[in-house]
């Protein structure tokens, strides 16, 4: 089982390192979406309750997009070919939508588990 030993090694070592690069408490949920064609890509995804959650939008489209969600409560407008970070705190379980403010057809749901 030499190739286990060495697996499960590289396993704790990349764990090790993960503890320490974190302020304690701090882990976060990273969420990757863009926008094309006026459309979330992906338009729903899950994410565990107890973390704060960082969203990380690209907009590929020529249009700004307006990132925003009333039960979350944010805003940000992410102009064309530029990525947006919105962070937000813990949440509970439950459906959480968000839309593009400047193209109100464009609509997600973010689910909380
Ligand atoms: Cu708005």
């Amino acid at each position: 089982m030499i190739l286990f030993d060495k697996v499960w090694s590289a396993g704790a070592a990349a764990l090790l390192i993960t503890v320490f690069a974190l302020p304690a408490g701090a882990a976060e949920t990273t969420i990757e979406i863009s926008v094309k064609d006026n459309k979330f890509q992906p338009a729903e995804m899950k994410a565990p309750a107890d973390t704060p959650i960082v969203f990380k939008v690209k907009n590929l489209d020529a249009a700004p997009v307006e990132f925003e969600s009333e039960p979350l409560q944010f805003e940000t407008v992410i102009k064309p070919n530029m990525e947006g970070v919105v962070k937000i705190k813990a949440q509970k379980p439950g459906r959480y939508e968000f839309f593009d403010d400047f193209h109100q057809g464009n609509k997600g749901t973010l689910i909380i588990e």
